[in-house]
């Protein structure tokens, strides 16, 4: 029995399916976790000695790399100074005067601990402002586990939310409204069946949970002109996408303002760090000032703080750091898609900057239904084929791989050698 085989059997007595996030129990790749003990760069390593290049990057925060030395130090600088105070910091002025600085849509933000509550407090913000209840998300996208966001979408898009989880009440999702990603139609058609009763439009500006699929051309611009045009806010989902497609997020790769955006992960730099911003006038209704109320008491952590900060500072004195991951997304995802094309396997790699995903379907996927046509058998075999060629991806279909500043030239050429294999071999 390996190590991890044998720890996984430890945490599946005290720990629901032995993980503390479902995706990380390998269930979907039919594999036994692998419990990691260290990581460095762009390698893990795990509680047997295996080495793996790693695709997932903690699922976007290490986009420095893991353990990069100054983060670490300004992390353990901070602890030295104790750990967490409830009370104001300079460290969380800081980092608000760093997010405001950087992404122009965002006049005040407020700090939380985990993506889910950045979603859940701007969803509430943006109710609280527009005093309309609905909410419009987009099949396939994901904004953390919420009660209302856990939503499968009605027969039509047109009716109401059902609950997607156990445990969440009919009430907590019937203002939720499913709309088809990269449809603009789809959302019209809920602008003008819920006159005056949509509070905001909430997306992921490039989808990365049903796998990657990047906005169709217009599409972002028309949300920003539809919830203009109805009187909703336009929330832009940047947990994976805020700091890593540019500096400025998507709302500045792609040049599309939102009223309110979240963020998650790269901002803490690996500690659990969440984000919400917007203009002041829409975050001026947050406790203490306005009358939404939102509270947290690990938030604005100033440990968590300073990594954040620290990370978040070296992606801005570094510019080139971007250029140079999207050049090698742009390249690596192409070489991949290219070997497994050339060994007839029908796939599809969508890929933007440093996010790409390989769907095994001959059909392109531009939403959630053409991300379901991916046959995950086929998935399932590519991953363990990797991970047994001490290759890291995501342990199933519809999540994203994460490029970092970490992944060198050979790196990458490392993992293409082990996509030839699979060709050859499998
Ligand atoms: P967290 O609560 O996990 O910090 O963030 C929720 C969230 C919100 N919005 C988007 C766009 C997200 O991708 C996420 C979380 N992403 C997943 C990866 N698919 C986290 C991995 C996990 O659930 O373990």
């Amino acid at each position: 029995m390996t190590k991890s085989e044998e720890l996984f059997k430890r945490a599946v007595r005290c720990i629901p399916g032995g993980v503390n996030s479902p995706v990380r129990a390998f269930g979907a790749v039919g594999e036994t976790p692998r419990f990691i003990v260290s990581a460095k760069g762009d390698r893990i390593l795990d509680a047997d000695g295996n080495s793996y290049l790693d695709f997932i990057g903690s699922w976007g925060p290490m986009i420095l790399g893991h353990n990069h030395p100054k983060v670490l130090e300004s992390v353990v600088r901070a602890a030295g100074s104790g750990l967490s105070f409830g009370a104001a910091t300079e460290m969380e002025v800081i980092m608000a005067e760093l997010i405001c600085d950087i992404v122009p849509s965002i006049e005040m933000v407020r700090m939380v601990n985990s993506g889910t509550e950045a979603v859940m407090s701007a969803v509430r913000t943006a109710r609280g402002y527009t005093g309309r209840n609905k909410i419009v998300k987009f099949m396939g996208c994901y904004h953390g586990h919420s009660d209302a966001m856990l939503v499968k979408a009605g027969s039509g898009v047109m009716t109401q939310g059902i609950p997607d989880s156990a445990g969440v009440p009919a009430g907590c999702t019937e203002d939720t409204l499913s709309a088809v990603y990269n449809d603009l139609d789809s959302v019209e058609t809920l602008f003008e069946g819920n006159p005056d009763q949509i509070a905001a439009v909430i997306v992921e500006p490039v989808g990365a949970n049903m796998g990657v699929v990047p906005p169709a051309k217009g599409f972002l611009e028309g949300l920003r002109d539809l919830c203009t045009r109805y009187g909703a806010l336009l929330i832009f989902d940047e947990v994976i996408t805020g700091f890593r497609l540019a500096l400025d997020g998507a709302q500045g790769y792609f040049g599309v303002r939102p009223d309110l955006t979240t963020f998650g992960k790269i901002i803490g730099g690996g500690m659990p760090v969440g984000a919400y911003g917007g203009k002041r006038e829409v975050m001026s209704m947050v406790a203490p000032v306005g009358p939404v109320y939102q509270a947290g008491t690990l938030s604005g952590n100033p440990v968590a703080m300073a990594a954040g900060i620290t990370q978040l500072s070296i992606l801005k004195e570094n510019p080139d750091i971007y250029r140079k991951l999207n050049e090698n997304g742009d390249w690596f995802y192409s070489e991949i898609a290219g070997i497994l094309k050339e060994g007839n396997r029908e796939c599809q790699v969508n890929h933007i900057g440093s996010l790409g995903c390989v769907f095994f379907t001959k059909e392109p996927v531009v939403n959630y239904a053409s991300a379901k046509t991916s046959d995950v058998k086929e998935y399932r075999n590519y991953f363990k084929f990797m991970l047994e060629h001490g290759i890291y991806l995501a342990p199933a279909q519809f999540e994203a791989m994460f490029l970092s500043a970490a992944h060198t030239r050979a790196d990458l050429e490392e993992a293409l050698d082990a996509v030839r294999a699979y060709v050859r071999e499998k």
